[in-house]
Parts: C-alpha cells; sequence; structure tokens
C-alpha cells in the first residue's frame, strides 16, 4: 500500500542520511520508539478484522524489521567511520625526532664536568672528596702550610685579605684549596686519601689569569706512602683523564714550601696542526705540582713526621678542562653567556664514570 511504502521510503532516507550516531538514534526513535510511527502502526493492527489484520500484519512488521535492519546497518558504517577518523587524528609518526624537554635542555659547566670526572677518576683509586670555606684564616692559608710570617711566598699568592677583625686578625680568599688538607689533617686520622676541588683567589687578571679560578689538590697520608705512589697515582689519573692508554711524563725539581722534595710535572703531547694531542709527539705541557708532605706541615697537624708521611699535589681545573675540550679563553668561562654554555656545556644525564665512559 502507498501509505506504508511511503513511510517506508521516508524512513530509509532518514536512516541513510543520519551523519552520526546521535543522529541515527533519533530517528530510531521517531520510528520504532514507543511513540514512533512504525510503533503506532503496530498498535493499529490490534483493532482490525482477522482478514485485515492477516494482510496488513506481514506488511507492517516486515516494514518494521526493514527500518531496523538499515539502522543495524547504517550504524556499522557510522562506527567504522568514526574509528576511521580517530585512527587518522591520532596517527603517530614515530620517526620525527624525540622533543627535548626542559630538563634535557639544561646543559653542566665545562668546570662542573670536569670536577666530576676528576671525582669519578680519584673515587675509582679509593680517594673521598673534602671541601672547606672560601674565607680562610692566615693561618690556615699560609702558616700552617709552612709559610713563615713575613716570608715572600705570602706576596707570591697575590692575596686577597678582607678587612681586620677587632683583634686586628686579617681573613683572606684562599689563594689555593691546601687550607682544607689542613682541616683534613687535623680532623681525620690517617690514613688519608682525599681530593679537594674548589674555588681559590689570586688578585691576578689577564689573558690566562683569573682573579676567582678552580683548583684540584690531593693528599695521601701513611705510614709508608711514597713518592712511587705518588707517580703511579698522577700517572693513573692523566691516561684516564685524557682518555688515552699510555702517557709520558716529567718531574722536574722545583719549590713549594708545603712539599719537600717538590716537583712540576709534563705530560707528553703533540702540538702539530695547532692542535694538542695528549700521549703523542715530543713537546711537553706543564699540568701540576706536587711533592712530599713537608715534616713542618705534619707537626703542624699534630702528625709525627717520623710515624706518618705522604704526598700532595695542585693543579689548576680551567686550565686542563680548556686544554681537554679545546676551549679557548679561560675569560668565557665566567661570562654565564648561555650560547657558549650551549656549545661547550655537557647533557646533564651523560654523568661521568670510569665505567660508562668520562664523556660520552
Ligand atoms: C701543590 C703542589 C704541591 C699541596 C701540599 C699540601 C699539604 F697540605 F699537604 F701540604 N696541599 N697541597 C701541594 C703540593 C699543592 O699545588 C700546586
Amino acid at each position: 500500500m502507498t501509505d506504508l511504502s511511503e513511510l517506508e521510503n521516508t524512513l530509509l532516507g532518514q536512516v541513510n542520511a543520519a551523519g552520526d550516531e546521535a543522529a541515527l538514534e533519533t530517528v530510531r526513535v521517531s520510528a520504532l520508539g514507543k511513540k514512533g510511527s512504525v510503533s503506532e502502526l503496530l498498535k493499529t493492527l490490534g483493532a482490525m478484522t482477522p482478514e485485515e489484520r492477516k494482510e496488513r500484519g506481514p506488511l507492517i512488521n516486515g516494514l518494521r524489521d526493514k527500518v531496523q535492519t538499515a539502522i543495524a546497518a547504517r550504524k556499522d558504517t557510522l562506527g567504522e567511520a568514526a574509528l576511521d577518523a580517530r585512527l587518522a587524528a591520532e596517527r603517530i609518526d614515530v620517526t620525527l625526532p624525540v622533543q627535548e624537554g626542559p630538563e634535557t635542555r639544561g646543559r653542566i659547566h665545562p668546570i662542573t664536568q670536569v670536577i666530576d670526572e676528576l671525582t669519578a677518576i680519584f673515587a675509582d683509586m679509593g680517594f673521598s672528596v673534602a671541601e672547606g670555606p672560601d674565607i680562610e684564616t692566615d693561618y690556615l692559608n699560609f702558616t700552617a702550610l709552612n709559610f713563615p710570617v713575613g716570608h715572600p711566598a705570602r706576596e707570591m699568592h697575590d692575596t686577597f685579605f678582607l678587612a681586620p677583625d677587632e683583634k686586628g686578625e686579617r681573613k683572606v680568599l684562599r689563594t689555593h684549596t691546601s687550607p682544607v688538607q689542613i682541616r683534613t689533617m687535623t680532623s681525620q686520622k690517617p690514613p688519608i686519601r682525599v681530593i679537594i676541588p674548589g674555588r681559590t683567589y689570586r688578585h691576578d687578571s689577564d689573558q690566562t689569569h683569573t682573579p676567582m679560578f678552580h683548583q684540584v689538590e690531593g693528599l695521601v697520608i701513611d705510614k709508608q706512602a711514597n713518592i712511587a705512589h705518588m707517580k703511579w697515582v698522577l700517572e693513573e689519573f692523566c691516561k684516564a683523564f685524557f682518555e688515552v692508554e699510555q702517557v709520558k711524563m716529567r718531574f722536574r725539581p722545583s719549590f713549594f714550601p708545603f712539599t719537600e722534595p717538590s716537583a712540576e710535572v709534563d705530560i707528553q703531547c703533540s702540538r702539530k696542526g695547532g692542535e694538542i694531542r695528549f700521549g703523542e709527539g715530543d713537546d711537553w705541557l706543564e699540568i701540576l705540582g706536587c711533592g712530599m708532605v713537608h715534616p713542618n706541615v705534619l707537626r703542624n697537624c699534630g702528625l709525627d713526621p717520623d710515624e706518618y708521611q705522604g704526598f700532595a699535589w695542585g693543579m689548576g681545573i680551567d686550565r686542563i678542562a680548556m686544554l681537554k675540550y679545546g676551549m679557548p679563553d679561560l675569560r668565557q668561562f665566567f661570562e654565564a653567556d648561555v650560547r657558549w654554555l650551549n656549545h661547550y656545556g655537557f647533557r646533564p644525564l651523560d654523568i661521568p664514570s670510569l665505567v660508562g665512559g668520562l664523556t660520552s
């Protein structure tokens, strides 16, 4: 009958026009819901004569089935389209480079990096790290280290003095990290194996000197610690730090008030093509000073020189950082220029270790 086929056309048209699941549900309710157009037709069956019902029943039920089937099919189609759209929208290109988060964008200053490297190397040889204040007494910076009052070495250090206190005592900005060795020897019982990296200050400023610079010093005190041990420690350090298999070293006699005998140490290098390389060539580069701790220093720390002896050394961190990482100008170390740090800085998660490599 025309009214049924008209309704069928209208409903199937609406089903196919539904653009999403919500629109489809509206069509379903309007046809098959309690008061829907098809449901209303089904209700008319009860009031029909058996003959009428026999004729109209299959038609109306057939219409309901067709609409139900069409809705189910449309639902499938819409569901697939929605999934395709989601998959397209959420697609990830796994070949894109990983974006760096803020925690990986910062950089470690080369001096911090070199201190971490030194610490890893000496820790492996059984040394611990000691620290002390930048402002020291004249006694700890000089007197205890066997610099007699009025000794010219005090002037050689270009000391920064602070204003005198009420007793007329002038504190100093430490000119080396050696006062920490005195603090260690007076507070710890031997055997002692420490390194002391830190800031030091001298009234000196030009192309190769800054008024604040960094030193690392080392100290070993034991009953039989001797020059052979010292040479071994320093050689192991140089090989590990410059990452070479072998390096020749040259010990030249020298003078420091706090050691006797004293030496300055050069390491073998080549300077071909304006580039410095370690462990090869026949040039020399001075890198550190060292010696056997002077008996007066031991005595000043309450140690009996007939029972204990030891060795100590010191070197400039800024200089070895420049040498190792090819940085041309010392002054840029302290200019806090982010562009310089981006270029010469190190990644925060590449922590130096002997097993993982000092520098990755
Ligand atoms: C150096 C060179 C040689 C040194 C000596 C001491 C102490 F406290 F044990 F006497 N500390 N550091 C030392 C020895 C430092 O720097 C170039």
